[in-house]
């Protein structure tokens, strides 16, 4: 098989309430539609690089110059076997994980639709449901944080994650694990300190946190393996890891004992594999992370997190907490068991909405294989 057409779209959706991190805030969701075309068939891949370069070094400028300078004519140029046979053929291109991991799930998602077969079929998971968590940006205030955090146990979710910056960190936890004793909670600092913060973990240590997220440098293993050993609290890692051997020689390290996965991050679902069975080897606990996703991007981490080696419910949560319109039909929603049922019909398995599509997209550029 031979990829004929690649599209890409620059699409944009407010979000319903700014998400705000230790390296920013966000009010709107922009990212880069990927379609990929072969044999008659479409599929779909979102790319999860933001504008600015302050959660990882991609933006979606860099993602979308990489995609049509390299990424779409290596595509073009191979013959497909298999949607695992692109990653090798891009691995040629250092980095650039977000831009390389859209254009190989659009493959995967159109390999799936030609064969019929949900999305999760064709990646080795199983139908049914699976466990969803959130994760609560930070808020204006202690209150305003229990708030959220009420809600959301309202609601269903089976894990919560809150965030933590330096000045917003011992009073957040201890507030929430105040009013909330026995929730399955954690908190993710997105590298926001560094080893000399690393008393503030030890008194961490106290909450019963089930771990503390990336708490160190985006690029750096050997530091949060000091840190581990300095705390009971695992460990989780986001950032820092970008490849399954980066996975291998952080657990190596003892830098973490949990391992959170964004196929987007690691270049996409045939690294996202490797990840999981090197965790399902290792008994490792694994979760899929997300990044903001439309409800098309957030599908694919439906799928891909039906695979038994995820252990632990993820970031994956219902569409209505972001957009208040998704751009699939129907959106992604959460039962009060806190479970989403995963899609039977073909590929991501829920009908994309062209018209919102096409309403949120201020830019839209094709290449064709030669
Ligand atoms: O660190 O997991 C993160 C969102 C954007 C960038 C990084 C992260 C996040 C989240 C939100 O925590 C997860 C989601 O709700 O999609
Ligand atoms: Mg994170």
């Amino acid at each position: 098989m031979r990829i004929e057409r690649i599209e890409v779209r620059r699409v944009g959706l407010p979000l319903l309430r700014p998400f705000e991190t230790s390296f920013g805030r966000t009010t709107r969701k922009e990212f880069l539609l990927v379609s990929v075309s072969a044999a008659g068939v479409t599929g779909y891949g979102e790319c999860v690089a933001d504008t600015d370069p302050f959660y990882l070094p991609e933006t979606l400028g860099t993602a979308h110059h990489v995609l049509k300078d390299f990424l779409a004519p290596m595509a073009f140029a191979l013959e497909i076997a298999h949607p695992r046979d692109l990653a090798g053929a891009l691995s040629a291109v250092r980095g650039h994980e977000m831009a390389k991991a859209a254009l190989e799930m659009a493959l995967w998602e159109l390999h799936a639709r030609r064969e019929g077969l949900p999305l999760y079929r064709v990646l080795g998971g199983r139908g049914g449901t699976i466990a969803a968590g959130v994760s609560i940006g930070l808020q204006d205030d202690v209150p305003a944080l229990l708030e959220r955090v009420e809600a959301e146990v309202a609601a269903g979710y089976r894990r919560i994650k809150i965030k933590i910056k330096p000045g917003k960190d011992r009073e957040l936890v201890a507030a929430v694990r105040a009013r909330f004793p026995e929730l399955p909670l954690m908190a993710d600092a997105n590298s926001a300190y560094t080893l000399d913060d690393a008393p503030l973990f030890e008194e961490l240590d106290r909450y019963g946190l089930m771990m503390v997220e990336q708490p160190l440098g985006w690029d750096d293993v050997v530091d949060h393996a000091a840190l581990q050993r300095r705390i009971r609290t695992p460990i989780c890692l986001d950032e820092s890891i970008r490849s399954a051997r980066d996975a291998r020689q952080a657990l190596n390290l003892g830098a973490c004992g949990v391992v959170n996965l964004k196929p987007g991050r690691v270049g996409g679902f045939r690294e996202s594999l490797a990840i999981h069975d090197l965790c399902r080897f290792r008994g490792v606990p694994l979760w899929c992370g997300g990044m903001l996703e439309s409800g098309i991007g957030r599908l694919a981490n439906v799928h891909l997190q039906t695979l038994p080696g995820f252990t632990l419910p993820g970031d994956t949560s219902a569409s209505a907490r972001y957009f208040a319109e998704d751009l699939v039909d129907p959106p992604v929603t959460v039962s009060k068991a806190g479970l989403i049922a995963v899609p039977e019909k073909p590929g991501i398995g829920h009908e994309i909405l062209w018209r919102r599509v096409e309403q949120a997209t201020s830019f839209r550029e094709e290449w064709r294989r030669a």
